[in-house]
């Protein structure tokens, strides 16, 4: 999607700070990182969130969720981590291309990613 930010990270139109990619995922540090390890794992194809996953596409998700588990390997993060997927607006999504946030490398307090209601 033209307008995307996610896809144009992905596109390298607008810069980012890659930690991993395949055929099918990209993944990058946050921008507002919310622990010591903040990593957005997104599909390279536009999909815009959880809510969008179908029978069709529901195979990038899993590609990213497989992605997350390398990278919290390859970051050590071996004493446990966080999977997010912020989902429509009352869930704080701003950013409407499917992402998983991946927060690790510290003691997780128990709200994180968005603003607690
Ligand atoms: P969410 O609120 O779940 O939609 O998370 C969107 C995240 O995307 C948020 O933590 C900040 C991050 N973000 C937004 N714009 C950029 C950007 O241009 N670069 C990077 N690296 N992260 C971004």
């Amino acid at each position: 999607m033209s307008d995307c930010i996610f896809c144009k990270i992905i596109n390298g139109e607008i810069p980012s700070d890659k930690v991993y990619e395949d055929e099918h995922v990209y993944a990058f540090r946050d921008i507002e990182p919310q622990a010591p390890v903040h990593i957005l794992v997104v599909p390279k194809e536009h999909v815009a969130s959880v809510a969008d996953i179908s029978a069709e596409n529901s195979h990038l998700a899993a590609k990213c969720l497989e992605a997350a588990a390398k990278i919290a390997r390859t970051e050590n993060l071996s004493s446990g981590y966080r999977v997010i997927a912020n989902t429509g607006r009352d869930a704080g999504q701003t950013v409407f291309h499917l992402h998983f946030h991946l927060l690790g490398g510290a003691e997780l307090p128990a709200m994180i990613v968005g603003d607690a209601v």
